[in-house]
């Protein structure tokens, strides 16, 4: 449990984009613009870009509501939620994770491309481009894009496996970075 509650805090750092201790609507605003500017959209695509990536925030990592979310409430919400149903919970983080590929993919289709891949980070306030390069060849197999299933998979790992013996791609490239 030690384990997760670490890679759970790795996470609450990488979502709080704007750096300023805590996780908040600040945080899904930043996120959005960042995406939307980097990928250049305008007008309904920017729109409604964003407004998916708000729904994602307020569905799967703020409350409903939006508001904030301290560290201490993040953390005992994951363990409360993985601890009650690890299936469930891990079900939950792939839904979570299969929607973020989904905005994430802006040409629609289906894979992710290194450009994709690295405005995503971007996105995140996540701006190590060595780092997100190295993560990028060792997730895709040398391929030139990545298919969803391998980027859910790598999450999922990372937020819902406590065996510290698995290489974790995403907690390296976190851990080297956030
Ligand atoms: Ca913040
Ligand atoms: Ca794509």
């Amino acid at each position: 449990m030690d384990y997760l509650t670490m890679k759970w805090k790795m996470w609450y750092k990488f979502l709080d984009v704007n750096n300023d201790g805590k996780m908040s609507t600040a945080d899904t605003e930043e996120s959005r613009n960042k995406f939307t500017g980097l990928h250049h959209l305008v007008d309904d695509k920017a729109d409604s870009l964003g407004s998916y990536m708000d729904k994602w925030w307020n569905t799967y990592v703020l409350p409903a509501s939006g508001g904030e979310v301290s560290k201490d409430e993040f953390l005992s919400r994951l363990s409360a939620s993985y601890n009650k149903d690890k299936t469930a919970f891990k079900m939950k983080m792939e839904k979570c994770f299969q929607v973020m590929s989904n905005i994430i993919d802006t040409n629609k289709d289906r894979s992710i491309d290194f450009k994709e891949f690295q405005i995503a980070f971007y996105a995140f306030g996540f701006n190590k481009p060595k780092v997100i390069r190295k993560a990028f060849k060792e997730f895709n197999d040398g391929n030139m894009v990545m298919r969803y299933r391998d980027i859910v998979s790598a999450w999922v790992q990372f937020v819902t496996d406590e065996d510290r013996s698995k290489p974790d791609y995403v907690q390296e490239a976190l851990k080297s970075g956030v």
